[in-house]
């Protein structure tokens, strides 16, 4: 090609490479530091030198950015666009630095400016802009998309406060205390303040035969977009995730603001910045709150324009985007890109309305994570119809045509027409947003097999029959072994390279090349090695603990881990009564009966929901039981019980390595996939689990002998509700062991005897998780523990390299690979 502009010498002469070199790297951190940040060596603290460094690998960053989006323009491939209200990134500096395979040239230049890069990488704040696993499975998808060369970007949400910091009361409850991570300037980001699009609400809509419309009137505000780069690991290609902050269209109202009435002026500037203000602390439940539905279609409304904006680049007609875009829709939450795109089409485009449909229909996958019913987004249409009345009638019009052909191939079956309809009835009545989810899209999967079976057979039944079964599909869910093995357990990640003899730059990307330890699993000094990372890994989050908490652990112990969102149906209530369970077994003991017994270290750690009572009480009991357990001279050696505050993307990082086993206790058929039972079982931790979500899977690959389930299974769950409904057995009868303990808490062992009542009544009247059910087996469960755990060590670790060895399945590269062949049809466009 032709040199575009200027002298081609002269901005040849300007243009460089990403840093790979010492003295070239210490130069550009020092030009930050005098430049960027207006400071010198005087006056340099760890977060200006974090600053400095963080700069001089964004730069490193932007270059492959711009280099990797020109070549994706010039050979205009298929793209794919993961619409995601959340992604829960967590740092970035050591990221960025292990995926441009830059880390040692830094740490040594870093030494030379007097400065630890450990230090200044654990001195970043975590991004955390999303609330669990959804978010988080959105940012390793992200990095395998990079990994993998698939061009893929993300849109989402600016939010100026991420998920709230935890903290923990005196009496042991939660306290919320905001998060705002952008206050020191974030490096991460590229302020894009010329891409910008205007995005409507409220006001007037008309409807004309052809099912066009106008829509005018209301309110505009203006959608910013800023970029965040995701380095792909050994390769130049990076990848964007383009997140939107909303700002007022005009500075403020001049009219107001002319009339003096400053107040008045300010007031439409502050609503309209009010919309990224905050990421809905809600995991697994939804809000039907205005603003959130304004950020849904603020977000989606400026990502389909962005879209069209890039395909209209390519100057191909129309009826082609199917064939350049595919749009996957993490959960519900963006589907209102469905009537968008069609409002886009049909209104603005001119396209007839079936034409639109079929290109709408051709473009969008939507992925399921959760059957829970209160998570399933239905927006009342009151609501609905004031904010974006254009849509309400769009929405209608699907309906009605989609009714017409339900009635077609079912005749006379009204309820089944009523089940699938768009619009639940009642007053109000409501948009199920999920049914148009399905509606609008090529392809719907879950995100685990068993998820995805419970999805077509009962939140979607009537939809598979009607669509046929090759619409339904699965992916199973899986993690970045970048992040959750190599950045965040280097001794088991160097050791599995030098076993395995494959470079790591390779095993990375292929995690089913691991399998190659197995050779190793009986061979004694790889044993003791392996034993000694884990070890080391438990010494280390001692260490943490001791620093935050002030509590000394014995890092010899079993160390045992919940960290998940506090929610019923993932059940920390049932651990913490067998941690209860535990501690009245072992104070029954004589002293020299306890000499034999397993010591565990039990760890939790999660936020609740601000408005989430029950869970937020569970945190408050757990704090409550571990002041009495842990100040108990007679157990102490044998127990220890920990909360641990403002669980993260960052403290993941510590605990994933350390665990020996860590927990997955679901009521079955409630976790769609769960992730960090990936992340736990690929660095060496056994799992104690249901037979819920991935865990099945987990079990498949490793070998069931090495994971401890325990429970009812899935398919009996709904039998044994019906039973408690109509045929309760009390808790006495049911498990004899569980009700005293439930006694013990109603008695103020733990204190404050009458707070907990509403919590353990959960578990008395309806138990719809079926604690009483399960406690038993769990029990059993956690004998076998305790009893390979301490009779058989060199078996425990046996288990435990086995286990890691056969997790290349959950590699987020296999999924996001399954979604570029199968649901995207996208190929690898490799950056030279
Ligand atoms: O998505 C994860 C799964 O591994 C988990 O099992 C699943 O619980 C989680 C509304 C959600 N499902 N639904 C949500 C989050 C926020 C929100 O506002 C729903 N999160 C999951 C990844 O597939």
């Amino acid at each position: 090609a032709v040199w575009p502009l200027g002298d081609e010498a002269v901005w040849k002469s300007g243009l460089r490479g990403v840093h790979t070199e010492v003295p070239s790297i210490a130069k550009s951190i020092v030009n930050h530091v005098q430049t960027t940040l207006a400071r010198q060596a005087y006056n340099l603290d760890n977060a200006g030198a974090y600053g400095a460094v963080a700069h001089t690998v964004r730069d490193d960053l932007i270059i492959n950015w711009n280099d990797t989006q020109m070549h994706y323009t010039r050979k205009a491939p298929k793209r794919a666009y993961y619409l995601s209200l959340e992604f829960l990134m967590g740092r970035t500096l050591d990221n960025a630095l292990l995926n441009l395979g830059t880390k040692d040239a830094y740490k040594e230049s870093v030494a030379k400016l007097g400065f630890n890069v450990e230090d200044l990488i654990d001195s970043e704040r975590d991004a955390a802009l999303g609330n669990g696993g959804l978010g988080r499975l959105a940012a390793c998808y992200l990095d395998s998309s990079a990994s993998q060369e698939i061009p893929l970007w993300g849109y989402g949400l600016r939010y100026e406060y991420g998920m709230f910091q935890q903290l923990i009361a005196t009496d042991g409850s939660q306290l919320e205390a905001p998060d705002p991570w952008l206050t020191h300037a974030n490096p991460w980001e590229i302020p894009r303040l010329d891409v910008t699009y205007d995005v409507r609400f409220y006001g007037h809509a008309e409807r004309f035969d052809d099912k066009n419309g106008i829509w005018s009137g209301g309110q505009e505000v203006v959608a910013v977009a800023y970029d965040v780069p995701i380095p792909g690991y050994a390769t130049k290609n990076t990848n964007n995730i383009r997140l939107w902050k909303s700002a007022p269209k005009r500075g403020f109202d001049l009219n107001s603001f002319n009339a003096g009435d400053y107040e008045r002026a300010v007031e439409s500037s502050n609503s309209a910045e009010a919309l990224t203000k905050v990421l809905y602390p809600n995991d697994n439940h939804m809000v039907g709150k205005e603003l959130r539905l304004k950020q849904q279609y603020f977000w989606t409304a400026a990502s389909l324009a962005d879209i069209m904006r890039r395909f209209k680049n390519t100057d191909k007609p129309i009826k082609e985007f199917p064939d350049l875009v595919a749009i996957q829709l993490n959960d519900t939450h963006p589907t209102l890109a469905i009537p968008e795109l069609m409002r886009i089409l049909v209104d603005e485009e001119e396209v007839p309305w079936k034409d639109a449909w079929e290109i709408v229909t051709k473009t969008f996958g939507f992925t399921n994570h959760t059957v829970l019913p209160e998570a399933l987004e239905r927006w009342p249409v009151p609501l609905f119809q004031h904010l974006l009345p254009r849509h309400l009638q769009i929405i209608y019009d699907i309906d009605f045509e989609f009714l017409q052909a339900v009635e077609k191939k079912f005749p006379g079956d009204r309820e089944k027409l009523a089940r699938m309809s768009l619009i639940q009835e009642g007053m109000p009545q409501y948009i199920r947003m999920a049914n148009l989810a399905v509606l609008g899209s090529k392809k719907v999967n879950g995100v685990a097999e068993l998820h995805s079976q419970l999805v077509r057979t009962t939140i979607l039944k009537d939809f598979v029959e009607f669509y046929g079964s090759s619409k339904f599909g699965n992916v199973t869910n899986g993690v970045t072994p970048r992040r959750w093995l190599d950045q965040c357990n280097p001794d088991l990640s160097n050791l599995i390279t030098e076993t395995i003899g494959v470079p790591k730059t390779t095993w990375l990307k292929d995690l089913y090349l691991i399998k190659g330890i197995l050779d190793k699993v009986d061979d004694e000094t790889f044993q003791k090695k392996f034993a000694a990372v884990k070890r080391k890994n438990k010494e280390r989050l001692a260490a943490y603990i001791h620093s935050t908490l002030g509590v000394t652990v014995d890092a010899s112990a079993m160390f045992d881990i919940q960290v998940k969102r506090i929610h019923e149906y993932k059940r920390q209530t049932l651990n913490l009564l067998g941690v209860i369970h535990r501690y009245l077994s072992i104070k029954a003991l004589t002293p020299e009966e306890r000499k034999k017994v397993n010591k565990r270290v039990v760890i939790f750690a999660g936020k609740a929901a601000p408005g989430y009572y029950i869970a937020k009480l569970t945190i408050r009991l757990i704090v409550n039981v571990a002041r009495v357990i842990n100040a108990d001279p007679d157990t102490a050696e044998y127990l220890t019980l920990l909360f641990l505050p403002d669980y993260s993307v960052s403290l993941a990082e510590l605990l994933v390595p350390a665990s020996d086993i860590s927990q997955h206790i679901s009521t079955a058929g409630t976790e769609a996939s769960g992730t960090s039972n990936m992340k736990f079982t690929l660095n060496g931790g056994l799992l104690v689990g249901t037979v819920d979500g991935a865990n099945i899977e987990i079990a498949e690959e490793v070998g069931e002998e090495n994971v401890f389930f325990f429970g009812h299974l899935a398919a009996t769950v709904e039998d044994i509700r019906y039973q408690h409904a109509y045929h309760p057995v009390p808790v006495e009868q049911k498990s004899p062991a569980l009700a005293r303990i439930l006694n013990e808490v109603s008695s103020g062992r733990f204190g404050d005897a009458h707070v907990y009542e509403p919590l353990l009544n959960t578990i008395r009247q309806s138990d719809y998780y079926l604690l009483t059910d399960d406690f038993d087996s769990y029990l059993e469960a956690q004998k076998m523990v305790d009893d390979i755990y301490s009779k058989d060590p060199i078996g425990w670790i046996k288990r435990s390299i086995t286990s890691v060895a056969c997790m290349g399945k959950f590699s987020s590269d296999r999924a996001i690979m399954e979604y570029a062949e199968e649901y995207w049809n996208i190929e690898r466009v490799k950056l030279e």
